[in-house]
Parts: structure tokens; C-alpha cells; sequence
């Protein structure tokens, strides 16, 4: 495990690709001219935090799975300027973009007050600062705060998928630790790990029962892999590089331009998705006997690691890690069909059913597992946990293409075909069985795949946002000018240059930073 804390750059060149350095040059050196402008001086910092691209994974991390995500080069970045009066506490937030998002002034609270007021109900930008102000405030119990003036800046598409949330719940949390720093006791300053931890619980504040794998990519990604990300029992995550001895692979994201703000659609889309997991993992438990903790928590990883523990599974001799994985996983998927799979459930039942099933009340039900509101006329825990199950076993198989195909030997085409093909079932998977495809995002894939993807699928929670495919690096731009195809038809309207944020390479980044040079 990581002790570091974030790294302090005075040089961005670490963090961008050759062609994409020089336009981010110019952003920076805009957000600190635009800074002073506001402001009238210069900013004592810039915190980043980028956003990311799930290649393979999709709503497994709130079921307490490993997912595979890898940091893009969009990002968040705030500019920061601390009070030097010491003392004055207001805090004054700012975007580069003002006339879509308006400022927010506000004097901090006490901090049995919470410092700053986040109504989830009000889907305001700023909410997204103030989580992460909030969040680490309260974890290093700070008393008095010191005042910061922000400027935030962000390249990631709101609502695409790409975690634009996060990112800026990152940005603000490593920004408002940095500003704050010198208020702890020495060898206090949390590690990077422990950041990740302190962004994920913050970014709940804004009202989505988020699992953890942007916050996690966003803090802790390393240059030049993806990140097999963790949670279970402990937050972990370990790097995956794609093998170097076939030509690159590149990752092309391609944005429906449906936004899905979660924030707004949470009641009717992701937090019921929790919910059916969770009620799912609860009716497991119950029928293969293992013992629900009093707090009802429990998520379907634990279900998994208690059913194997209690029948006292051991692998054949020689299996190795990723073969036992999928072995279980195999299996779990047939109690699914075993437990959850008859006519009834499979339709989908009421409330009052998947009470009765879980043995409890409704309001017991609630207390438990609903935290935020929810709103549904049936609850569907046969598909949402078959989909989870198989999910899961396709990450373990595609990081295991990743790492063994050197020794392998395999080629190529080899290696991108079964990538491909994993991402393929997961957007299957997505549709038919999570639910969180449209038919935006079908099409898209659909012609990803007809021109020359290996394999294409949703990215981020779905319901509109972007499409990720995989693509030999060297057919990008041919590639890219076939994906344009569906703008010409949906989205005349965009001009060439605009169009270039909107389907894309990114090359891996890594994750935040602070910089403090000139
Ligand atoms: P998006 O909507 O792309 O930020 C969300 C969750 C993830 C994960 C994915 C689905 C947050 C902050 N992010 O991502 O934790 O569950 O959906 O795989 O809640
Ligand atoms: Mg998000």
C-alpha cells in the first residue's frame, strides 16, 4: 500500500500527451491570468484531479467488486489562493466558464454545522466543492479554516460518463487539504490513499451512494496503465499495463451527447440500482445461510467470499488467482439463476414482496438499505445480480489478457479480439440485464464495432454519456472519421473542431496533483 501523499509538480508535462501538451499549456497559463483578474493576485496553487474511462466494469464497485478503469486527460483544476490575513474564512468559488455556472461565496460554518450547506435536492454545481471542502474538513476535525479563493477550471464533459463529478469532488478535496495543510500536526497530512477514501465518502454528500471507483482512478492512477481497482476488504489498487510486445492499443471515447445527470435521475435509476443490489445480496444470504450483520450491510462480494468460506471451497491444486476468481464467480452466477431465477422475481416484484423476502418491514427495508430517496414499480434482483456476477468474472478476465499475454506469446489480433469480445458482453450485459444502456449508446457501439472497433461498449453509469471502444492505435483516425458519421446525422450542428472533444482518443493519465510552480 501507497504511503505517499499527492505529488506537488512544477511541471505539467508529466501529465498531458505530446499533442495534447501545448493546448494544455494555454489552459493553464488562462486559468492563472484569469485568476489574478478575479482576483488581484496570483494563485498560491493549481490542484488536479483528472477524470476517467471505464474500460471494463460497469456498477459492480457498490457491490463491493474490483473494476478497471484508466485516468484521462481531461481533468479538473482549481486555482487556488489561501488568506493571508489569517483572518478572514470566506470562501469565494469561481468557474472559467461563469455564465453556466455562477459563483459561490459562503463563510464556514462550525463543524458540528458541517462548515457549508449541500442540499442534494438543489442540483447546483458548486455542491461538488463543497463535498469535498466538507469532506476533509470533517476528517481532519479542522476548527477554524482558513479562507481560499477558487477558480475552477474543468475539461471533462458533464454527464458523458467520464466522471466529471469526481474529478471535481478530487480536485476540491486535494485543494482544500493543501490550503489547509499547515493547520495540522506534522505527520498528520493524509496519504493519497487515504485521500481516495476521504473523496469517495464526500462525494455521497451531493446525495448519489456512489461506490468508489472514480474517486479511487481519479487520485491514484498511475502514468501509463489502467487500474485494477478494489474495495474489498480494503481499497486497493494495482496498476495494469497492456502488453508491449503487440502494437498499442488505443481506447476511443465517443460521447452521445445524451447527458445523464445522476445527481437528478438518482431516484429512478442509480441509487435504485444499489438498492436492488443490495436487496439481491440480503435474499442470497439468506437462502445459502450465511448470517446477516445487524446493520444489514452486506454486499454481494461479501455473499460470494461468505458462501465459499462456509463450504469450505479449495481450489485445485496449480489454479492460479484469476482461474479461482472465475471459478466462483461461475458458480455464484448458477445460485443466482438457483435462488433469484424463478418466473416471479425475474419479472420483477413490488416493494411489499422484496420486503417479504428480506424478512422485514418496509420501514426496517428503508432504514437499511434505502439512504436516499428511491422511487420504483418493480424491483428486478435476478437480472441486476446475474448481470454483477458476470461483470465481475469478464474483469477478472480481461486484466488477466492484459498480464498474461506476453507469456503467452499471443498476437495481436489475438489479444484484441478477446479484449473486444469482454467489452462486447458487458455492454449485452448492460442492456439487457443492468438496464443502464439507451438507444443512443447501441447505435453508437453498433458502429464502433462496424468500423473497425474490436470491441465497444457503455462507460461511467450509462443512460447516455460515452462510449468507450478498443482500437488499434495506429487505425485511430480512420476510425474516428467513420465515428463521425453518426454526428453528421444526430448532431449536424457541430462543427469539426467541436467535434473533437466529442469522439477522441486519451491516452492513460495519471493521477492528482498539485503544482505550485510558474
Ligand atoms: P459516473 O456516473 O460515470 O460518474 C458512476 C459511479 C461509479 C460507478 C459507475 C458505474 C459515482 C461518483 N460514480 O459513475 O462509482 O458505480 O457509475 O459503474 O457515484
Ligand atoms: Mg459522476
Amino acid at each position: 500500500m501507497t504511503q505517499a501523499t499527492i505529488p506537488v509538480i512544477d511541471d505539467i508535462s508529466i501529465l498531458y500527451s505530446e499533442p495534447k501538451l501545448a493546448g494544455a499549456r494555454a489552459r493553464w497559463a488562462s486559468l492563472a491570468h484569469d485568476f489574478e483578474q478575479l482576483y488581484g493576485r496570483v494563485p498560491d496553487f493549481i490542484a488536479r484531479s483528472p477524470g476517467r474511462v471505464n474500460l471494463i466494469g460497469e456498477h459492480i464497485d457498490y457491490a463491493g467488486f474490483g473494476v478497471l478503469p484508466m485516468a484521462i486527460e481531461d481533468d479538473c483544476l482549481i486555482a487556488v489562493a489561501i488568506d493571508t490575513t489569517g483572518t478572514d474564512p470566506t470562501v469565494k468559488v469561481s468557474n472559467t466558464n461563469s455564465a453556466k455556472y455562477p459563483p459561490l461565496k459562503f463563510i464556514p460554518k462550525s463543524a458540528d454545522q458541517g462548515y457549508v450547506d449541500i442540499d442534494p435536492q438543489a442540483h447546483v454545481w458548486t455542491n461538488y466543492f463543497a463535498a469535498g471542502y466538507r469532506g476533509v474538513l470533517e476528517d481532519l476535525q479542522i476548527v477554524k479554516p482558513k479562507g481560499m479563493l477558487c477558480l475552477m477550471s474543468g475539461t471533462v464533459p458533464a454527464g458523458a460518463g467520464l466522471s466529471s463529478s469526481s474529478a471535481f469532488v478530487c480536485c476540491s478535496v486535494i485543494a482544500t487539504l493543501k490550503a489547509q495543510e499547515s493547520l495540522l500536526s506534522t505527520g498528520k497530512t493524509p496519504t493519497a490513499h487515504e485521500l481516495a477514501i476521504i473523496s469517495i465518502r464526500s462525494e455521497r454528500y451531493v446525495g448519489t451512494m456512489g461506490g468508489g471507483m472514480d474517486q479511487a482512478c481519479s487520485i491514484l492512477a498511475k502514468p501509463n496503465s489502467a487500474c485494477f481497482i478494489e474495495f474489498h476488504p480494503v481499497l486497493k489498487v494495482t496498476p495494469v499495463a497492456f502488453p508491449t510486445t503487440i502494437p498499442p492499443i488505443a481506447f476511443v471515447i465517443a460521447d452521445t451527447l445524451v447527458t445523464s445527470d445522476k445527481a437528478v435521475t438518482a431516484p429512478v435509476r442509480y441509487n435504485l440500482r444499489v438498492v436492488e443490489t443490495r436487496g439481491a445480496a440480503r435474499i442470497l444470504a439468506m437462502a445459502l445461510g450465511i448470517p446477516i450483520p445487524e446493520s444489514g450491510k452486506l454486499h454481494l462480494k461479501q455473499v460470494l467470499d461468505a458462501h465459499f468460506d462456509k463450504i469450505g471451497y479449495t481450489p485445485a491444486a496449480g489454479k492460479t488467482e484469476a482461474e479461482i476468481d472465475i471459478e466462483k464467480l461461475t458458480e455464484m452466477v448458477q445460485v443466482v439463476e438457483r435462488v433469484l431465477g424463478t418466473d416471479e422475481i425475474k419479472e420483477g416484484i413490488s416493494f411489499e414482496k422484496l420486503c417479504q423476502l428480506s424478512q422485514l418491514s418496509g420501514s426496517e427495508f428503508t432504514r437499511l438499505y434505502i439512504q436516499q430517496p428511491i422511487r420504483a414499480e418493480r424491483f428486478h434482483l435476478y437480472r441486476r445480480a446475474k448481470h454483477v456476477f458476470g461483470e465481475e468474472k469478464r474483469v477478472v478476465e480481461f486484466r488477466d489478457i492484459c498480464e498474461k499475454a506476453e507469456a503467452k506469446k499471443q498476437t495481436a489480433e489475438t489479444v484484441f479480439s478477446l479484449l473486444g469480445e469482454l467489452m462486447d458482453a458487458s455492454q449485452s450485459s448492460c442492456h439487457e440485464l443492468f438496464d443502464c444502456s439507451c438507444d443512443q449508446l447501441e447505435e453508437l457501439t453498433k458502429l464502433a464495432r462496424q468500423s473497425g472497433a474490436y470491441g465497444s461498449r457503455l462507460t461511467g453509469a450509462g443512460w447516455g454519456g460515452a462510449s468507450v471502444s478498443l482500437v488499434p492505435e495506429d487505425k485511430v483516425p480512420g476510425f474516428i472519421v467513420k465515428m463521425k458519421e453518426y454526428y453528421r446525422k444526430h448532431h449536424p450542428e457541430l462543427t469539426e473542431e467541436e467535434l473533437e472533444n466529442v469522439v477522441f482518443a486519451s491516452a492513460p493519465s495519471s493521477g492528482a496533483a498539485t503544482f505550485v510552480g510558474r
